[in-house]
């Protein structure tokens, strides 16, 4: 899907600002104000955002169920005999849509953008009432995955092994109960656009470069008119053209796309169709696994990056370009060179920055919280339905960016309860993503810790990508036993002749907390406990990549295991550095990007 752009042939209009807002108070299985009417007692809210911390008020923060947005759209007259369409970065986690009261659109899955051709239902020069509905509910049949009333939440206030109060539970008020461990913020966090188009247009761009310079491509179009394509040097020049709306274009001495602090030289391919035009950027790079090597452009690349949140204060999940634009910094400063979207597709815009920026993206679905040991998760076909969709979207989405190497799956599921019937429903998204990804990018699945001789998924990967709590969820506190822990495991994983990468290992850790014998909690340990770590991944030519959790602290939902949130960033939430970075500093500046492992 493209991205709106403003250009030669199509006007792009914001419809971020200041909406009206109000909370559906009545069955949070149905959404029930009047999207034809005002909205009774509406409030202020800020769009894009999430909306739960715009206002100090439980209401907001902990509402369950249907949420109103509403405002006025106007089309300019100067639009006339132009295709229109309005497009939601992501709406979370259901959204409904309606102009003038008439539904115009519906979409699952809070975290991709969709779109509603208003053609005929916005005439130009007119004004038209939009009312947005979503719905931030999560269950057994969304992604990410909630709990049911009444069932042991494993972030939440009812862990596993806390004594249970059953007989108190009827006092519960409904309440999402997530099944992973970040805030459930909602509403319309991305941008709201109002675009168009001429009535014969680019419906979308399929790049395939090639290291040589070729570049296949593909433009699908709509209406009558023939393409060409021109592609531009990342100085501008024009380099290369054809004609037809598939077939390949030859870049002469091409530029490598490459990660900083090489240089991520973006080409464009400038496209025109009849009346419309459309600049894609992309960049040459080829992605492939060979033996147990991740090859970025024929060469083992070393990963040293985060996993990450769309996480800020106020903001909550809300885009939040400052903040991205600083992480990125960051992450220059840090010596890093790749990321997680964990653990859901991030806002478009982000994709755009690490392209330019050179951070390598492992792009992960909203699959989080498949799991639950007492009954098989793997035997429901709408959380199979939907997460086929997601995937399709997000491949759609992303295609064309050099920045995403990787696509992840899914993260921590069950795959030791119900081993057979896990590998047979992740195998089927494995071979979805090989067979739709024009790029055809290897493919992962991040796997929680667990009894790795039992899982007969992970191992089946592209790259195996392993979360590892060792000396903190167990072995607390003891390191010398956690690096023995992780030694074992990574003699199981270098018989599988693949690459591994740890993609989650980290200490809650409270800035500020110090202590002179570096217990937990400290930043004396979360220091020691990099550096070990970092000692043993040094030992073994398979280990291709290092990925702490988290990037700074994070927003999440209430309960015993956490103090103002999941304090294992690196970062605090407000982005300072705590002592544990500059140890990971110190290593990843000293840590090329190509042949480290040989
Ligand atoms: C992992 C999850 C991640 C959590 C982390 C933690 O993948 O979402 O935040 O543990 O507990 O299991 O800090």
């Amino acid at each position: 899907m493209l991205y709106p752009q403003q250009n030669a042939a199509r006007l792009t209009l914001s419809l971020d600002g200041i909406w009206n807002f109000a909370l559906d108070h009545g069955d949070p299985a149905a959404p029930s104000l009047d999207p034809a009417s005002a909205l009774p007692g509406a409030e202020t809210v800020a769009v894009p955002a999430s909306f739960n911390d715009q206002k100090p008020d439980r209401a907001w923060r902990d509402h369950y169920g249907w949420v109103y947005y509403q405002r006025t759209v106007t089309l300019p007259r100067s639009c006339a005999g132009q295709r229109v369409v309005l497009r939601f970065g992501s709406v979370t986690h259901q959204a409904k849509v309606w102009l003038d009261g008439q539904l115009i659109a519906e979409h699952r899955g809070g975290f991709l953008p969709f779109e509603a051709d208003v053609t005929g239902r916005l005439a130009p020069g007119a004004t038209a009432l939009l009312t947005v509905a979503a719905d931030n509910r999560v269950n057994r049949n969304t992604l990410p995955v909630g709990n049911e009333p009444g069932e042991i939440a494993f972030f939440g206030s009812d862990n596993a092994g806390i004594p249970s109060v059953e007989h108190a539970k009827a006092n519960a008020k409904p309440m999402n109960r997530p099944n992973f461990d970040f805030f459930n913020y909602a509403g319309i966090q991305r941008p709201v656009t109002l675009y168009t188009t001429p009535r014969a247009y680019i419906a979308d761009i399929t790049l395939v470069p090639h290291c040589d310079g070729r570049v296949d491509y593909r433009v699908d179009t709509v209406g009558e008119g023939s393409v060409s394509v021109e592609i531009l040097d990342p100085a501008g020049k024009p380099v290369a053209a054809a004609q037809g709306a598939a077939g390949s274009v030859t870049v002469p001495d091409p530029q490598l796309w490459e990660p900083w602090p090489g240089t991520p030289a973006l080409y464009t391919a400038r496209v025109t169709f009849g009346e419309d035009c459309y600049d894609e950027t992309f960049g040459i790079r080829e992605v492939k696994v060979e033996g147990t090597k991740l090859l970025l452009n024929g060469r083992p690349v070393y990963l040293k990056g985060f996993g990450k949140h769309e996480d800020s204060a106020l903001h909550g999940r809300g885009l939040n370009q400052v903040a991205n634009v600083t992480d990125l910094h960051y992450m220059h400063w840090f010596g890093a060179n790749s990321l997680r979207t964990s653990h859901y597709p991030y806002a478009e815009e982000f994709y755009a920055l690490c392209d330019r920026e050179g951070i390598l993206v492992i792009d992960e679905t909203p699959a989080v919280g498949i799991n639950g040991a007492s009954r098989d998760p793997y035997k429901n076909d709408l959380l199979a339905a939907h997460h086929r969709q997601v995937l399709d979207e997000m491949i759609a989405r992303d295609k064309n960016h050099p920045c995403v190497i990787l696509w992840s799956l899914g993260n921590e599921p069950d795959l030791e309860h119900y081993p057979e019937s896990a590998l047979e429903y992740w195998h089927a998204l494995y071979e979805q993503a090989h067979a739709q990804d024009p790029q055809d990018r290897p493919v992962t699945l991040v796997c929680c810790q667990n009894d790795y001789t039992k899982d007969i998924t992970t191992r089946t990967m592209d790259v195996v990508c392993i979360n590892r709590y060792y000396g903190w969820y167990n072995l607390s506190g003891d390191l010398d036993a956690a690096c023995a822990g992780l030694n074992e495991e990574l003699d199981f994983w270098a018989g599988m002749g693949k690459p591994v990468a740890i993609t989650e290992y980290g200490a809650d850790t409270v800035n500020g907390l110090h202590d002179a014998c570096g217990g937990m909690f400290s930043e004396e340990y979360q220091a020691e406990y990099y550096q070990r770590m970092g000692e043993e991944f040094d030992k073994r030519d398979f280990f291709i990549g290092e990925m702490p959790w988290n990037f700074a602290d994070f927003a999440t939902i209430q309960g015993p295991m956490r103090v103002g949130g999941n304090r294992k960033g690196l970062l605090t939430r407000d982005r300072r550095p705590k002592l544990a970075a500059h140890t990971l500093r110190r290593r990843w500046t000293a840590i090329p990007n190509f042949d480290y492992k040989k």
